[in-house]
């Protein structure tokens, strides 16, 4: 906004002026009170005038207290789909995107996916335990654990069900429920390279079973390669130690690879030659291609991105100036740039990305919008440093069939109404 007249920004963006030359007020006073309200009258008792509450004690400090968001923001929940799972137990809720502001998720707003429920786990009985093609199998306490050198490193994961529901047609008109299978957060533990440091590896070991000790027992291969590069095993989030719903006391991230391999409450690594196939890998987290076939092993997050702001829970108000929000994400690395569509995808501009841009992690974007009231298809379209750019829906459509659930990573469209109402929409 830094080449608007200066005129224009000290009224506002829905002022007017003949409002305001009427309050009597002085013109700064009156161009703040019509901002924040959109009305003026010399006797509001709004501020900057006083109220009762600004001229008496609050509440002092609370004794051993954990703290909350003002009750205000009453709003800014997780929330799930009742239909989309048979019960509590295995399902999912979502991250309010719509609130989000910057790239880090508030521990308390984290999506939750359990297969059977959060377990409650005792972090003094917990072990872990990493055998297999190893030298010295070991079994590992919480203080082992956190005795080593340490990490912290801010990622995102992602549900490649994120989008799921969205394959054939638009289902729901929600930020929330279309793109909040996702949060990020910085992440803090040690690496698994210093973990085989100690269990030592044997030749020809080249796949981890990593086994979460929630009733799901839920249970991926991950390559070894991929586990000595940049996986941890994590205890902290966000600079307290990671919440039950996240995997407390301790949880894999992979940084970059889809959800359901950052296996939670993990009690056992084992080391070997070959994937297991588990139920994980087999009937679930495979595609079904259009062909009938399966694919298995998809791992990474491609370039993805999303408009947070306006969304449908985010509506316009009236004409005038705005930012467009959103975030952008690539499970390759960092993402290059973001491009920001108002008329369905015919032209582009290229969007400000804000730091700290990092490597698979949730990356900010904004761009000036002047909306002068008229209908618009609002798109953003991610490319992240490899070069990979996020495809359409139709273009995504067109390799892998309509039976997909799984990695929906294409341009998502909002359309805006005269009215400032944000709908979810797909276009043909
Ligand atoms: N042990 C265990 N780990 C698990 C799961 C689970 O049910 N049990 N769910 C997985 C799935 S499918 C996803 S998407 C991520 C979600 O992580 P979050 O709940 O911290 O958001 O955890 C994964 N790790
Ligand atoms: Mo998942």
């Amino acid at each position: 906004m830094a080449e608007q007249p200066k005129e224009q920004l000290r009224t506002a963006p829905s002022s007017d002026r003949r409002r305001l030359l009427r309050t009597g007020m002085g013109a700064g006073v009156a161009a703040f009170a019509v901002a924040a309200s959109g009305r003026a009258r010399a006797d509001d008792p709004s501020p900057p005038a006083d109220p009762d509450w600004s001229q008496s004690l609050g509440p002092g400090i609370g004794d051993r207290v954990y703290g909350n968001p003002s009750h205000f923001e009453k709003d800014v929940i997780r929330r799930n789909v009742p239909w989309l799972t048979a019960n509590a137990e295995s399902s999912i809720s979502f991250t309010p995107l719509q609130y989000q502001q910057g790239i880090i998720t508030p521990s308390s707003v984290f999506f939750e996916r359990y297969h059977a429920g959060r377990p409650t786990v005792d972090p003094a009985q917990h072990r872990l335990m990493v055998h297999g093609m190893v030298d010295r199998p070991l079994l590992f306490t919480m203080d082992d654990i956190k005795r080593f050198p340490s990490e912290s490193r801010i990622h995102f994961i992602e549900c490649p069900a994120n989008g799921g529901m969205e394959w054939r047609a638009p289902q729901l008109n929600s930020l929330q429920y279309t793109h909040g299978m996702i949060g990020c957060a910085e992440w803090t533990g040690v690496k698994l390279s210093t973990i085989f440091a100690q269990t030592g590896l044997k030749p020809g070991a080249k796949w981890v079973l990593a086994e979460g000790a929630d009733g799901a027992h839920m249970a991926r291969s991950i390559p070894l390669d991929k586990m000595l590069d940049d996986v941890l095993l994590v205890y902290a989030q966000n600079g307290e130690a990671l919440r039950p719903e996240q995997g407390y006391p301790v949880r894999l991230v992979v940084p970059g690879w889809q959800g359901n391999v950052n296996i939670k409450w993990i009690r056992r690594l084992q080391i070997g030659d070959e994937p297991w196939y588990t139920r994980e890998e087999t009937s679930k987290y495979t595609e079904l291609m259009a062909d009938g076939k399966a694919r298995g092993f998809t791992w990474p997050i491609y370039a993805k991105s999303v408009i947070t702001f306006p969304c449908p829970e985010m509506p316009a108000k009236g004409p005038g100036i705005y930012e467009i929000r959103g975030l952008a994400w690539s499970g390759l690395g960092k993402v290059k740039q973001v491009d920001v569509s108002l008329d369905g995808g015919i032209n582009w501009t290229t969007a400000r990305l804000h730091g700290p841009i990092l490597p698979k992690a949730l990356t900010k974007f904004t761009m000036e919008w002047r909306w002068d009231g008229s209908p618009a298809l609002l798109q953003s379209r991610a490319m992240d440093e490899t070069g990979f750019v996020q495809p359409t829906l139709t273009e995504l459509r067109a390799v892998r069939g309509t039976n997909a659930i799984y990695n929906n990573n294409s341009i998502q469209t909002w359309q805006v109404k005269p009215d400032g109402s944000v709908f979810n929409v797909q276009l043909a």
